[in-house]
């Protein structure tokens, strides 16, 4: 569904005078209020498809109702996000969820959304009906040459479906490792890995990008073969200048440093893209900055940093998505609260006094270091974050207007109440 624009318009008309009142405190606080604006209105964040409807976990699975049953409606669902936030401008697809035989259709309902394709998943963690082989000890890995070629040719494919679609870049997230000390040579599966994913590397497009994706543990629980940040880097240089490290939030061991880890691989060149999520014990996939919002902070500050010392692109150079799966919530609402949290975190990185930050690290100044980047995370960024969307068109409140205009209630109309949608 597609709200009309007087929705949007005499929404922005209820909270305008409220909403200029705390714009006009926001800018006397940040200096480049202004230029935070612009770098706003330019981000955009990847919704991934597999994440519209209703998750589960493998105790269960609670249907919403109105979940998109097909690519179709799952554009039309980004679309509808992107016209409440206008910062959910591209959409990353999974194959074979996402498979379609009818790409110009599909191209037509993404542009007239105002989507783009952002990178494309491969799916090689599970079986499918039709496929000879099993991934069930790995896929990319594993020991039988017949079952890495089928990965292979599956991941070109993605790469085929992808170049059709007008996407430029393949993620890689292998479930391959594990499950009991003495299963695996290490070596052997790092080399096996390691030829795989140099016979994908050969079939990327010269403007193509692939993206390594680690993950510390499950579903395999003693070994992962793309298990940290270092072997995804190891991969990535060994594979060459497309190839490059995916962090997803989520899937780092308890308390690791993310934030130096995204330093280091912007230093090395070879940071390619992210995967938003919060988490409290594991890959719990929750909202983005649900639980640990100064980390998402503390993140977006190395990355703005980083970026802009290598004179990087901030909204085209780096892959920027959501990963996350939503068990108990509204997954549109849940999607629109982790943009905002995302854009929230951006803009207070965009707003630390960097100079003084710099003078204060070379004194050891070590309160004055931390009161910079405190005084950034808690100076109320949300009006910036809301005027960005005021000046594109889109709402105020984006949370707000979903739920006025009743969009779930008109989801389940449209497309029932037991619809369930393909994806995790
Ligand atoms: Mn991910």
């Amino acid at each position: 569904m597609k709200l009309e624009q007087h929705q949007i318009t005499s929404h922005n008309e209820r909270l305008f005078s409220r909403h200029q009142q705390q714009l006009a405190y926001v800018t006397t606080e940040i200096q480049n209020s202004a230029l935070i604006l612009q770098k706003l209105t330019d981000f955009q964040i990847g919704i991934p498809s597999w994440a519209l409807g209703t998750g589960g976990t493998r105790f269960g699975r609670f249907s919403l109702g109105g979940e998109p049953g097909n690519i179709e409606e799952k554009l039309e669902d980004i679309g509808l996000l992107h016209q409440l936030n206008a910062s959910s401008a591209a959409v990353s697809l999974h194959i074979p969820w996402d498979s379609t035989s009818n790409v110009p259709a599909i191209k037509a309902i993404a542009s007239q959304y105002g989507l783009n394709f952002d990178a494309m998943n491969s799916n090689t963690f599970q079986d499918q009906p039709d496929q000879p082989q099993s991934y069930k000890f790995g896929s990319l890995q594993h020991v039988d040459k017949a079952v890495r070629q089928q990965a292979i040719a599956h991941n070109i494919e993605v790469i085929r479906q992808g170049v059709e679609l007008g996407s430029k870049a393949l993620t890689i997230w292998l479930a391959d490792g594990s499950c009991f000390p003495g299963q695996l040579n290490f070596r052997k599966a790092f080399q096996n890995t390691l030829e795989s994913l140099q016979e994908i590397y050969a079939a990327l497009p010269a403007d193509w990008k692939v993206f390594v994706e680690y993950k510390a543990f499950e579903p395999n629980f003693y070994s992962t073969t793309v298990g940290d940040w270092g072997q995804s880097l190891l991969y990535a240089n060994k594979l060459g200048p497309k190839a490059f490290t995916l962090v997803d939030l989520g899937h780092h061991l308890p308390n690791a440093n993310i934030e130096q880890i995204v330093s280091l691989l912007l230093m090395e060149g070879k940071l390619g893209g992210f995967h938003f999520n919060d988490s409290k014990y594991g890959d719990d996939d929750l909202t983005a900055g649900c639980m640990k919002p100064y980390q998402l902070f503390l993140i977006f500050n190395e990355l703005v940093e980083g970026m802009d010392q290598r004179g990087m692109n901030h909204t085209k150079d780096l892959a920027w998505m959501i990963d996350a799966s939503h068990n108990v919530k509204d997954p549109l609402e849940d999607l629109l609260q982790s943009v905002e949290a995302i854009m929230i975190a951006y803009a207070q990185a965009l707003s630390v006094d960097r100079a003084a930050l710099v003078q204060a690290q070379a004194e050891n100044d070590v309160v004055r270091c931390q009161e910079i980047l405190q005084h950034a995370f808690r100076t109320d960024v949300r009006p910036l974050v809301a005027e960005a969307r005021l000046r594109a068109g889109a709402a105020l409140s984006p949370l707000t207007l979903y739920r006025e205009s009743q969009v779930r209630k008109e989801l389940i109309r449209n497309r029932g109440n037991k619809t369930i949608a393909t994806g995790l």
